[in-house]
């Protein structure tokens, strides 16, 4: 399989640069792509397997109904996902499309762990040797522009990852995934929807710990980068839905004054007691927020597909 590679343009200086700068805003925050690195995949996945964790449960047979509606429509198509990581999602959908149409296909995954498209890739061609694959490892929000394709493409970005943006943000990336859409062009989202707060609450306090542990992990991540001394065990795990946002957030709390310094940093980084760390958002949709965005961003809303709870949806958008 070929692999692009649009990451290794990302220099460590930059990477740095950004780490620091979001250490020293007020509150402070870490990028919550820095999550990723191969045992934060590794855990993310064991997330995805949770009890607590109801978003893949609820997204995965939606897939499957969604695929068989989409059926005809796929021949000769080049399917580009956005953050595939293991790809499970995607063969979902896949295991739905004849093998007549899977030979024109052409399968994209985009990701920013290599690791993750080269392990995933070689999975899915044992699984649908017929199928074409092209892997881009790139960071969607950076360089969703070089994405760029001849034929008709179907856009996929599945998991609710697009709640991890602020809903400007959110709208900053759709426009641009809008500009490099051709006509006959859609995009399939996945946006995980409002509902009781227990159950959102629950599913990113899970009773192992899991969560726990992948929200410290990025703080090794960050040493790794960084230089820096963090204690994970130094932190505390917080998760918490804001309503005013419509959103989880996780942080991390410092259990103590702490100064963590690097050979790399002239000045150390102070946190007080109880002070947090804000390492990610997961916003929670309504439909209204579902149309507002895709006004916002050009795209048309073609169609909801959503289960009978209605706590997850697969949004279809396409050019007006
Ligand atoms: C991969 C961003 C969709 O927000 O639910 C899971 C990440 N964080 N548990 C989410 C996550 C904590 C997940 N997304």
């Amino acid at each position: 399989m070929i692999i692009e590679d649009f990451m290794s343009e990302v220099g460590e200086t930059s990477i740095r640069e950004k780490l620091v700068a979001c250490l020293k805003s007020n509150p402070k925050t870490l990028p919550c792509i820095f999550f990723y690195d191969q045992s934060g995949s590794e855990l993310f996945e064991k997330i995805t397997k949770l009890e607590e964790y109801y978003p893949p449960k609820i997204e995965i047979p939606l897939l499957r109904s969604t695929a068989r509606e989409f059926n005809g429509e796929l021949k000769d198509c080049d399917i580009v996902e956005l953050g595939s990581g293991d790809c499970s999602k995607i063969s979902v959908f896949l295991d739905e499309v004849p093998e007549e149409s899977r030979q024109t296909i052409v399968y994209y995954p985009v990701d920013v762990s290599r690791e993750a498209i080269e392990k995933s890739g070689r999975t899915l061609q044992k699984k649908y040797p017929e199928m074409g694959l092209h892997g881009i490892n790139a960071d969607f929000l950076e360089h969703i522009e070089k994405i760029r394709g001849k034929r008709k493409r179907l856009f996929c970005f599945f998991g609710s990852t697009i709640g991890n943006l602020t809903e400007a943000k959110a709208m900053e990336f759709l426009k641009n995934l809008n500009s490099v859409m051709n006509k006959k062009d859609r995009l399939l989202l996945g946006m995980d929807m409002v509902k009781d707060i227990d159950v959102i609450e629950r599913a990113y306090n899970d009773s192992q710990g899991i969560t726990a542990r992948f929200n410290k992990n990025i703080l090794k991540v960050t040493n790794s980068h960084l230089r820096t001394d963090f204690n994970p065990d130094d932190f505390e795990h917080v998760a918490f839905f804001n309503k005013a946002y419509s959103r989880l957030e996780m942080h991390l709390r410092a259990k103590m004054d702490m100064e963590v310094t690097s050979p790399l940093l002239k000045e150390s980084i102070i946190l007080k007691k109880g002070e947090m760390i804000h390492t990610e958002n997961s916003h929670k949709y309504t439909s209204g927020h579902i149309r507002k965005m895709a006004d916002a961003a050009g795209l048309f809303l073609a169609n909801i597909y959503t289960d009978e709870k209605k706590w997850f949806s697969l949004a279809e958008m396409v050019k007006r």
